[in-house]
C-alpha cells in the first residue's frame, strides 16, 4: 500500500480551491493507500494571527475535513503540532537547506512582500523545510496538493535526495501528486482570476468559502469577473486570454468530472454558466455544511479522533525521527 500525506493550514475559512484542489482526492485515496492527513497548525504561525482564533480554526478545520467524507477509520486524521517529531526533524532539514534554494521560493516572495521582508518572520522564510519534515517523517510516497505547492514538494525531493546522499539512505523520496490542470489543480480568485483562491486573500468575495451560504455563493459567482465580451461565443475555455470565464468554466467541469472544453461547449453567454455554476457548487457544499453542523454538536467526538490520529502519528514518525538521527550521528535518549 503506498503511503500519503498531505495538510492543510488552519488560517481563515477553508475554501473551494481547498476542496477541488485537495481535499477530495485526499478522500479518494483514503481507501487506496495508507493515508495521514495533517492539520498544519505550526504553519499558521509564520503570519500575525489570534491564538483563540488558531485554537478554534484547528478543532473547525478536523471538523469540517471529517464533514467533508474524511474517515477515521480508513486514514489517520491528526494535528502537526501534536506530534513533536515535526520540529524535530525540520531542525536537521534546515541543516540541509541552503539559505540560496529558500530565497527562491515564490511563497515567500509573495508573502514577504506584504509587510517587507524585514519585518517576515523567520519561520515565513523556513516554513518549506517544515513542511518537508511533515512529509518526509511518514515515508510518504505520494503528497496530493494542488499545483501552488509543487515548488515545495521539489525542494521536499532535493532536501530527501542530498541528505541521503550526504548520511546514507533515510528518506523516501516523494512525488507530488497534482490534479490535472484544468481539474482544480488552481482554483483562481473570482475577483482577480491572476491570483489563485486562497485563505489569506484580501478580497472574501473573490472566495467562495465552505461555510457560505446559498445566497452568498450565488452573489458571488453572480459577481465574478469575466471580461467585456459577452457576445454570443463569449464562453470560451482559454485561460491565458479569457482566465475569469476560464475559471468558472474549470470549477464547473472539476465538480460534474467533465473536460473543460465539454463545459464550455454547452453555454454561450456568461448568466447561464454562472446559474448552473451557484447552483452545482450549493449543492457541494450543503451536505458538508449539514455534516459539519452535526460534527461540531460532539465537539468531544473530533478530540478523540485526533487524539488517537496522533497516537499513531507518533509512532510512524518517532522511527522515521530516530533513523535520522542516527545518519546524522545524534542518539535518541533511551
Ligand atoms: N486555489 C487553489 N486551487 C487548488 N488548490 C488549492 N490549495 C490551496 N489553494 C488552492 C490546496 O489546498 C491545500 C491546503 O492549502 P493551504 O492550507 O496552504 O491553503 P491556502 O488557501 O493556500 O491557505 P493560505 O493560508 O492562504 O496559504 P497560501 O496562500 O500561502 O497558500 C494545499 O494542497 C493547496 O495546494
Amino acid at each position: 500500500m503506498s503511503r500519503v500525506f498531505s495538510g492543510i493550514q488552519p488560517t481563515g475559512e477553508p475554501h473551494l480551491g481547498n476542496l477541488l484542489g485537495a481535499v477530495r482526492w485526499w478522500i479518494a485515496d483514503q481507501r487506496q493507500g495508507d493515508c495521514f492527513y495533517c492539520v498544519v497548525d505550526l504553519h499558521a504561525l509564520t503570519i500575525p494571527g489570534d491564538p483563540a482564533e488558531l485554537r478554534n480554526g484547528t478543532l473547525t478545520m478536523a471538523t469540517l475535513l471529517l464533514a467533508a467524507g474524511l474517515d477515521p477509520e480508513a486514514c489517520t486524521l491528526f494535528v502537526q503540532s501534536h506530534v513533536p517529531a515535526h520540529t524535530q526533524l525540520a531542525w536537521l532539514l534546515e541543516c540541509t537547506a541552503s539559505v540560496g534554494e529558500l530565497r527562491r521560493m515564490t511563497q515567500f516572495k509573495d508573502k514577504s512582500a506584504r509587510g517587507g521582508e524585514e519585518a517576515a518572520r523567520a519561520g515565513l522564510f523556513t516554513y518549506p523545510v517544515l513542511m518537508a519534515a511533515d512529509i518526509l517523517l511518514y515515508d510518504t510516497d505520494r503528497v496530493p496538493v494542488g499545483d501552488d505547492q509543487r515548488q515545495h514538494l521539489e525542494l521536499t525531493r532535493d532536501l530527501a535526495q542530498r541528505f541521503n546522499s550526504r548520511y546514507g539512505e533515510t528518506f523516501v523520496v516523494p512525488e507530488a501528486s497534482i490534479p490535472p490542470a484544468g481539474r482544480g489543480d488552481r482554483i483562481m480568485d473570482l475577483q482577480d482570476p491572476d491570483k489563485k483562491m486562497s485563505k489569506s486573500s484580501e478580497s472574501a468575495q473573490g472566495t467562495i468559502g465552505l461555510f457560505d451560504d446559498p445566497k452568498t455563493i450565488e452573489r458571488k459567482v453572480k459577481r465574478a469577473v469575466t471580461d467585456a465580451d459577452d457576445g454570443p461565443d463569449a464562453v470560451r475555455y482559454h485561460p491565458a486570454t479569457k482566465p475569469g470565464v476560464s475559471n468558472l468554466v474549470e470549477l464547473l467541469a472539476t465538480i460534474q468530472g467533465r473536460r473543460p472544453e465539454d463545459v464550455a461547449a454547452d453555454y454561450t453567454r456568461y448568466g447561464a454558466l454562472k446559474a448552473d455554476l451557484a447552483e452545482a457548487i450549493i449543492a457541494l457544499v450543503e451536505p458538508i455544511q449539514v455534516a459539519y453542523r452535526s460534527l461540531a454538536s460532539e465537539p468531544g467526538s473530533v478530540d478523540a479522533v485526533l487524539r488517537s490520529g496522533a497516537k499513531r502519528a507518533e509512532g510512524v514518525a518517532r522511527a522515521t525521527l530516530a533513523r535520522a538521527y542516527e545518519a546524522v550521528g545524534l542518539t535518541l535518549p533511551t
